[in-house]
C-alpha cells in the first residue's frame, strides 16, 4: 500500500482531505493484530462541511434526469467490478474475512447494489387515483428528501455501505455517509471510483470517525432529513432517541438471533451443507446467520454428530489462504466479547460440543482467530440463546413438536430472519404465517433477490430496505389533488 492509502482521508465535495482537527484513529489488521493505517477522527466541523457540500450539490443532482443518474450509477458499478481483486484484498485486510468471500460475495454485491438501483430508478413510478364522481384526480409526486445520512457497520463493509448509498443517490438525494471506524478502507476507496464515474462533487460525502462523535453529528444535524443505519440494537435505540424528536425518517437494521428450524422430512444433505454456511459464514458475523439451531428429536443425534464432524473440519487460517474457511474476527474487543459468551456456557448448563478456543495461526500469532464453536443448550431461555453473540458460535437443541419449535423460534426479542427445513407444504405455510421475523427462508439461506423487502421486526429494526421499499424510504410522497370542471 502507498502511504496515501494507509492514511485514509475524508471525501468531501469530491476532494480527499484530512480531518480539521488533525486527529487520527488507529486502523488494525485483524489477521495479525497490527496497526496498518490511520483514519480521520472527524468532528462536527467535518460533518458540517460535508453537509454544506451536499446542500450545494442538491439542486443540481435532484433535477438531473433519471437517465443521467442511472448512467452514473452503472458506471460506479463498473468501476467497482473493474477493481474487484484490489477491493477484495483491501476488504479482507481491513475486516479479517477470507479473500475468497470478499471476492465472491462482498465486492460483487457492492457493484450489484449500484447496478440494481441504477436500473430500478428508471422503473420507479408513483400512483394516481381518480376520484370518480368528484371530477378530481390525485397523483403522487415522489421527491428526494434532500440530504440523508447513511451509517454502516463493519461485518459486510462495502456491501452494506453501498446498500444504503445506492438507493439514496438513485432517488436524487445527496448523502453524508460514515462507514464503521473498524472497517473504513473500502468506503474510502469508493470515493475515487465515484469521481471517475462522473458523480458530481458533493453528491456523496464520506466522513470517517467514531460513532459517538462523527456518527452522532450526522444523526443530530438539522439539515439531515433521514438516517439509514445498520448496526447493533443498542446503537439503533440511541439513534432513534436522537432522531425521533427531530422528526427524521429512520430506517434501522439491527441485531438478530435467528432460528434455524430443522425437521426430519427435509433434504438432509442440502440442509447440512447450508447449515454449516449459515452458522459460520463471515466468522458468524452476519446479522442473518442462523445462530439458534432447533432440530426435530428423531434426527437430533444424527445431526449432532454429522454437524460437529463438519464443523471440526472447517479450517481457520489467514484470510489470504485459499483453504481458510474462517478468517479472523473483526477486532480484539469483539473477539473478547464472543469469548466471554463461550466461557459463560458451562454456568448456563450448556455443553461445548466443539471449538471454543482461540486459534494461533503460525506467523500471525496476534490475529483474532477463534475456532468455530457448537454449543448444546438445555433451554431456549439461556443467555446463549437470547443474546446476540455475532461470532462463530451456534447453539443447538432438540424439539418434539411443531408447536414447541415455533414457540422457541419466536421466544426472543429479535425478529430478523428464520430458516425452515422441511418438505411439508402445509407446515411451510403455517410457519411462514406465524414466525415473527421479517424474512423466512425455506430450504435455503441468504438467497437474496434485491427487489424483496429486507429488514426485521421486534428489536431487529424498523422499516425495510431493498427494491421499492428503499426508494420509497428515500423519497417524500406529496399528493396533488386537482378538481376540474
Ligand atoms: O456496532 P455499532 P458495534 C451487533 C453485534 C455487535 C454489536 C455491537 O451484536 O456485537 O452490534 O457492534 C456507528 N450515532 N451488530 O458496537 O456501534 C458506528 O460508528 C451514530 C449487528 O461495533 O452499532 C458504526 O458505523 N452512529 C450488525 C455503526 O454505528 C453510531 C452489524 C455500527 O456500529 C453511534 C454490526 C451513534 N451514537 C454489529 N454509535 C448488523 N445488524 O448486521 C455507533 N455508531
Amino acid at each position: 500500500m502507498t502511504s496515501k492509502e494507509t492514511y485514509i482521508q475524508n471525501f468531501i465535495n469530491g476532494n480527499f482531505q484530512n480531518p480539521k482537527s488533525d486527529e487520527w484513529i488507529d486502523n488494525f489488521n485483524p489477521a495479525n493484530g497490527e496497526v496498518y493505517g490511520k483514519i480521520p477522527n472527524s468532528s462536527k466541523a467535518d460533518v458540517e462541511e460535508a453537509v454544506n457540500a451536499s446542500a450545494k450539490a442538491f439542486p443540481g443532482w435532484s433535477t438531473t434526469t433519471v437517465e443521467e443518474r442511472s448512467k452514473i450509477m452503472l458506471k460506479i458499478a463498473d468501476g467497482i467490478e473493474a477493481k474487484l481483486q484490489f477491493l477484495a484484498e483491501a476488504e479482507s485486510k481491513d475486516n479479517g474475512k477470507p479473500i475468497s468471500l470478499a471476492l465472491s460475495v462482498d465486492i460483487p454485491r457492492a457493484a450489484s447494489n449500484f447496478r440494481f438501483f441504477g436500473h430500478a430508478i428508471t422503473q420507479f413510478a408513483s400512483e394516481a387515483h381518480e376520484s370518480v364522481g368528484h371530477n378530481a384526480v390525485n397523483f403522487t409526486l415522489r421527491k428526494p428528501l434532500g440530504i440523508v445520512g447513511c451509517i454502516s457497520p463493519w461485518n459486510l463493509p462495502l456491501y452494506l455501505f453501498t446498500w444504503k448509498i445506492a438507493p439514496a443517490l438513485a432517488a436524487g438525494n445527496c448523502v453524508v455517509a460514515k462507514p464503521s471506524e473498524v472497517t473504513p478502507m473500502t468506503a474510502y476507496l469508493l470515493g475515487e471510483i465515484c469521481n471517475q464515474a462522473g458523480l458530481p462533487k458533493g453528491v456523496l460525502n464520506i466522513v470517517h470517525g467514531l460513532g459517538q462523535t462523527t456518527g452522532q453529528a450526522i444523526v443530530e444535524h438539522p439539515q439531515i432529513k433521514a438516517v439509514s443505519f445498520t448496526g447493533g440494537t443498542a446503537t439503533g435505540e440511541h439513534i432513534a432517541r436522537t432522531a425521533a424528536p427531530m422528526f427524521k425518517k429512520l430506517s434501522l437494521e439491527l441485531g438478530g438471533k435467528n432460528p434455524n428450524l430443522i425437521f426430519a422430512d427435509c433434504d438432509y444433505d442440502k440442509m447440512l451443507d447450508t447449515t454449516v454456511r449459515s452458522s459460520f459464514a463471515n466468522q458468524g458475523q452476519i446479522c442473518l446467520c442462523g445462530s439458534r439451531i432447533f432440530v426435530e428429536e428423531s434426527i437430533y443425534e444424527k445431526f449432532k454428530s454429522d454437524f460437529v464432524a463438519r464443523v471440526k473440519a472447517l479450517k481457520v487460517g489467514h484470510p489470504s489462504e485459499k483453504e481458510s474457511k474462517l478468517g479472523a474476527l473483526v477486532s480484539k474487543p469483539h473477539l473478547e466479547k464472543v469469548l466471554s459468551f463461550i466461557e459463560d456456557a458451562p454456568a448456563q448448563g450448556a455443553t461445548i460440543l466443539c471449538g471454543g478456543k482461540k486459534v494461533t495461526v503460525p506467523s500471525f500469532e496476534n490475529g483474532y482467530y477463534l475456532e468455530p464453536t457448537v454449543i448444546e443448550v438445555k433451554s431456549n431461555q439461556c443467555k446463549l440463546n437470547q443474546e446476540e453473540i455475532f461470532g462463530p458460535v451456534v447453539t443447538m437443541m432438540s424439539f418434539k413438536t411443531e408447536e414447541e419449535a415455533l414457540a422457541m423460534a419466536n421466544e426472543v426479542r429479535y425478529g430478523l430472519s428464520a430458516t425452515l427445513w422441511t418438505n411439508n407444504l402445509n407446515r411451510t405455510m403455517r410457519f411462514s404465517n406465524e414466525l415473527q421475523t421479517g424474512i423466512v427462508w425455506v430450504n435455503t439461506w441468504m438467497m437474496r433477490d434485491l427487489r424483496t423487502p429486507f429488514g426485521g421486526m421486534k428489536d431487529s429494526g424498523v422499516g425495510r430496505e431493498g427494491g421499492w421499499e428503499a426508494l420509497r424510504f428515500f423519497t417524500e410522497p406529496k399528493n396533488v389533488c386537482i378538481q376540474y370542471s
